[in-house]
């Protein structure tokens, strides 16, 4: 690589920091949950040493500060794989794919984030992001109105896809250009508070779905939350009224753990913000529209295919004995309740290891010598290497789907058949998702070989 290129991994540290500025200043909120995150994760730190000691083996304490994810809608094949190419420039690939339309929200989507253990420790932002599904709209008028002004519009400046195109034909950009891109990049993400269209127009686009309206009716992809990671989610969700934020009544995901897994998560509502629609005599007509909310998230260690159909069909189990929304008045029933299915799924980090339910990264103890084998289980018994769980990347469906309903009101929700079409994704993307599972199985593979080979033994 050309010695005067910025790496992939500092331009996303970048731009991860520029975002969070902006959407400090724009939404101060986000400010107070930073504060509130920080405040419960130095105390967790300070009460749990031993989880303390376990982030500082796995480097992951040292990205806790930085780590945060954000959602973004976009209406157009076209709009997604520019996105894909801006995002490339940073380092982040778009892995997994997500269908939403059984909850009710007319979008699919995928996650552009960091694949590599190192460039995740350099950076682990990631950017949830949803395609508008037209073609689940059945009003054929109000689909190609809809079609028209997403068509009219340009989500990212000439500048930016330049230094796209730049990046892409050399290789890199050097630290001014790649300075440019960050600045440049952000402007997609802004809030506008003027709509692109008549309030009349938007209210027909809201009466389908919110989230169209959402879409169809601004400048661009504003980001719509920024989700910093806490060690403690329970207190978190408790602190969040005493601080004056009204969080979403149930955390979405896994019940509280000793060994946490994958991801479990908490919103607070939408606000409510002033936006000028184009008045029919040409002038600002004044309104407002609710999109943008709070979150934060707990992770836990990844779970492998095994371990993750053991998760769904608990989680299944759960809500089949809850059915229907969960809300303030049974929240308390649904989470003793999902403690309960959840006691068949192991606790412990040796026997989700044993099992082969969850991954994990492989370390070297220090005890010197020559081993006799190259089995792992062996050698962990004989104390050459030890292993550490390995931290979830990605995100859940059934989880993404409460909080897309939590905070687009759950009045007049529209009903669509389950309707994945990873392919049609996969088109407008331009490039196919990467496997999060094999991503998993390359670090938990890699830690391995760099174990084994520097104990001097041959991989079996
Ligand atoms: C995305 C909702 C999903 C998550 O953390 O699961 C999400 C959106 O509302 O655009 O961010
Ligand atoms: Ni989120």
């Amino acid at each position: 690589m050309n010695q005067n290129f910025v790496s992939p991994d500092q331009i996303r540290a970048w731009f991860s920091r520029a975002m969070s500025d902006m959407y400090k200043s724009e939404v101060p909120l986000y400010d107070t949950l930073l504060d509130l995150v920080a405040q419960v994760n130095a105390k967790t730190l300070a009460e749990q040493p031993e989880l303390a000691a376990q982030l500082a083996r796995t480097g992951e304490i040292e990205r806790l500060d930085i780590e945060r994810h954000g959602a973004i809608r976009v209406g157009t094949a076209e709009e997604l794989s520019n996105m894909r190419r801006v995002f490339a420039v940073m380092g982040m690939q778009p892995v997994g794919y997500y269908d939403l339309s059984p909850a009710g929200v007319p979008v699919h989507s995928t996650a552009f984030r960091a694949t590599h253990e190192q460039a995740l420790q350099a950076s682990p932002f990631r950017v949830f992001t949803s395609l508008l599904r037209l073609e689940l709209i059945d009003d054929a008028a109000l689909r190609e109105k809809a079609a028209r002004i997403l068509a009219a519009r340009r989500i990212f400046t000439p500048r930016a896809l330049e230094l796209a195109a730049r990046f892409e034909a050399e290789g890199g950009l050097d630290e001014a250009c790649a300075r440019e891109f960050v600045a440049e990049a952000l402007h997609t993400f802004r809030w506008h508070g003027e709509a692109t269209v008549s309030l009349q127009d938007y209210q027909e686009l809201h009466g389908q779905h919110r989230l169209i309206a959402d879409v169809v009716a601004f400048k661009g992809p504003h980001i719509n939350h920024l989700t910093p990671r806490t060690l403690d989610i329970d207190e978190a969700q408790a602190e969040m009224p005493r601080r004056g934020v009204a969080a979403k009544a149930v955390i979405e995901g896994p019940p509280p753990r000793k060994c946490p897994m994958l991801l479990r998560q908490t919103s607070f509502k939408a606000l409510e913000e002033a936006v000028s629609f184009i008045g029919a005599d040409g002038r600002a007509a004044p309104g407002s529209h609710t999109a943008r909310f709070g979150e934060i998230e707990q992770r836990g260690v990844a779970l492998t295919r095994k371990g993750r159909a053991l998760y769904d069909h608990l989680l299944d189990l759960a809500r089949s004995r809850n059915p229907g929304a969960t809300n303030e008045s049974n929240a308390a029933a649904y989470m003793q309740n999902l403690q309960d299915c959840f006691a068949a799924f192991p606790d412990d980090y040796s026997e989700l290891h044993a099992q082969g339910l969850a991954y994990f990264r492989y370390y070297l103890t220090g005890k010197t010598g020559a081993p006799a084998s190259a089995d792992a289980q062996a050698l962990i018994e004989q104390g050459y290497i030890r292993y550490e769980p390995l931290v979830y990347e990605d995100f859940l469906p059934v989880s993404a789907a409460g909080i897309f309903q939590s905070n687009l009101g759950d009045k007049g929700q529209a009903e669509y058949a389950q309707n994945a079409s990873q392919a049609a994704f996969e088109q407008a993307l331009g490039a196919p998702v990467l496997d999060e599972l094999a991503l998993y199985q390359d670090t938990q593979d890699r830690s391995l070989a760099a174990c084994l080979q520097a104990l001097g033994v041959q991989a079996g």
